[in-house]
């Protein structure tokens, strides 16, 4: 039997207490908005009839969240970071912007300051004996004309799924780098295919996941921070087409203008120009930026 007990007058005054209205000092709006989510836990207790034990268990699930630094990688998994570039659009499209490279969530797997270098960088350390690939494309302004000097920062997984620093048998800033473009405008890399992310199957993200009946997977993709002066700083990334969780990312970041082709190229000249030992795919991606 459930009953519904946060309207008591006694509840009603205990979270304006515990939410400090009835102190001087705080920030008004935290205030409101702890308050709001006091309210909601409150009610859900009654809606679902949680038991102490429930609700204990939950606490304990937060401990394990933060103690396996898996906060953000949950909150990606339940769809919140999408949510949050759902609503930049719609704030863009109010503003009457259109197209630009649509953004898409970051992740919880981002190092700032990986070497930053001018028009190419090599990625990969080459203890990863993956499949070469050669990653590039043109960065632009909403006008269309090419932006010179622009900042890729680019970061993804090896063959196995796994980033570095996050990865300690990985030797730092593997598979990260910054590279600014150059006089047209353009970006190149060389590194190595990227493998899809799965979560690490015994932590509390995974967990949680099992019990709502879902995967945990990422496609095969790579990020990218875009940017450049007098621009909107553009945090994306690219889906490799062909993987089998293209359209099942667990994290909902796919969107059809960000899959890219990995192409085969097996042209010995083409190796050749780009210094590369021979057959390796190719990846290529433009990037239009909108106006700050
Ligand atoms: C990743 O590599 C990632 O990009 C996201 C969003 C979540 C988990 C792992
Ligand atoms: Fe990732």
């Amino acid at each position: 039997m459930s009953i519904s007990f946060n309207q008591h007058p006694d509840v009603i005054k205990l979270l304006e207490i515990s939410s400090g209205f009835t102190d001087e000092g705080g920030d008004p709006r935290f205030k409101k908005i702890m308050h709001q989510l006091l309210g909601d836990i409150c009610r859900l207790i009654d809606r679902y009839d949680i038991s102490a034990e429930e609700f204990w268990q939950a606490v304990n699930y937060l401990h394990t969240l933060g103690g396996r630094q898996e906060a953000a990688l949950l909150a990606a998994g339940l769809g919140l970071e999408h949510y949050l570039d759902l609503r930049d659009d719609e704030l863009e499209r109010q503003r009457g912007l259109a197209g630009g490279t649509p953004r898409t969530i970051e992740g919880p797997l981002y190092v700032a300051n990986a070497p930053l270098s001018e028009g190419f960088a090599r990625m990969d350390d080459g203890a990863d004996a993956g499949e070469v690939m050669w990653l590039h494309g043109q960065v632009s302004g909403a006008d269309g004309r090419p932006l010179a000097g622009a900042v890729v920062d680019i970061w993804h997984a090896n063959t196995l799924g796994n980033y570095s620093f996050f990865d300690k048998s990985q030797s730092d800033f593997n598979l990260r780098r910054r590279v600014k473009t150059d006089a047209a405008g353009r970006y190149a890399v060389r590194s190595i295919v990227p493998s899809g992310y799965g979560c690490p199957p015994d932590g509390p993200t995974q967990a949680l996941l099992n019990r709502l009946g879902r995967h945990g997977n990422r496609p095969a993709h790579i990020h990218f921070f875009v940017s450049a002066p007098g621009h909107k700083h553009l945090t994306t990334q690219i889906n490799l087409n062909g993987d089998r969780y293209l359209w099942d990312d667990f994290a909902f970041a796919t969107r059809a203008e960000l899959i890219a082709d990995p192409v085969k190229v097996t042209d010995a000249a083409i190796a050749a120009r780009r210094d590369l030992p021979g057959a390796h795919t190719e990846v290529t991606f433009d990037f239009s930026l909108y106006p700050a």
